[in-house]
């Protein structure tokens, strides 16, 4: 198995935790999304995703998946232990729903090519780029803090997908200096997974292509 990943990627970030939740060691391909005009768009990584994004995840027969959705929801099937969803399907939605907020409705609006459209297209300045990034990433922030438990990481006392989710996004809030003060049940669970191994191993200043 290979994991074509950036450092920094929040969508990578998420497959590096659910591998390591999951002790999954895959082979890694390190795709730099700045250098050489990002190499994500270089012809050879576009005959793997032609989408030209990370991650992707080549598996032992060849077969490539793109998306980290659905390369979660892969890994989840394929390798079922531990669970990363609850069995019951109520409280499975509730943590697909806290996942599905982060990567649709928060993720894509600070994602580089938007951002670089505002910037570029619109000819807005980095300030009024940094209050769309908090407008949006606070308001999403806002809903998950409301949406998950009061004890543990987001759903119990073991991981979840929506941890999988959320400490990707926390990442990026920290680096686009979003804050935090008003989430306290978001700060508990990014404390308790600054304490875990496998989120360690995940964070993006432990990548060997970390600069
Ligand atoms: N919905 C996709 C998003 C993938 C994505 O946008 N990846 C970013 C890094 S987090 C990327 O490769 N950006 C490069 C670019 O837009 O040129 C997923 O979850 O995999």
């Amino acid at each position: 198995m290979k994991l074509y990943t950036y450092w920094r990627s929040t969508s990578s970030y998420r497959v590096r935790i659910a591998l390591a939740l999951k002790s999954i060691e895959p082979e890694q391909a390190f795709v730099h999304l700045v250098r050489n005009g990002g190499e994500q768009n270089s012809l050879s990584y576009r005959a793997i995703n032609p989408q030209g994004r990370v991650p992707a995840l080549e598996l032992d027969d060849g077969t490539v998946i793109i998306q980290s959705p659905a390369i979660l929801e892969y890994l989840e099937e394929a390798y079922p232990t531990p669970a990363l969803l609850p069995a019951d399907p109520a409280a499975r939605a509730k943590v697909r729903a806290v996942a599905s907020l982060i990567g649709c409705d928060i993720h894509p609006l600070h994602n580089v090519g938007p951002l670089n459209h505002l910037r570029k297209t619109f000819d807005r300045s980095e300030p009024e780029v940094a209050a769309w990034i908090a407008t949006w990433v606070g308001q999403g922030l806002a809903a998950v803090e409301a949406l998950i438990g009061d004890e543990g990481f987001c759903f119990g006392s073991e991981p979840s997908m929506a941890d999988v989710y959320l400490l990707p996004q926390l990442y990026a809030a920290r680096r686009f200096a979003v804050p935090l003060e008003d989430y306290p049940r978001i700060r508990r669970v990014e404390a308790l997974a600054g304490e875990h191994a496998a989120f360690l191993k995940a964070h993006p200043s432990a990548q060997p292509d970390a600069e």
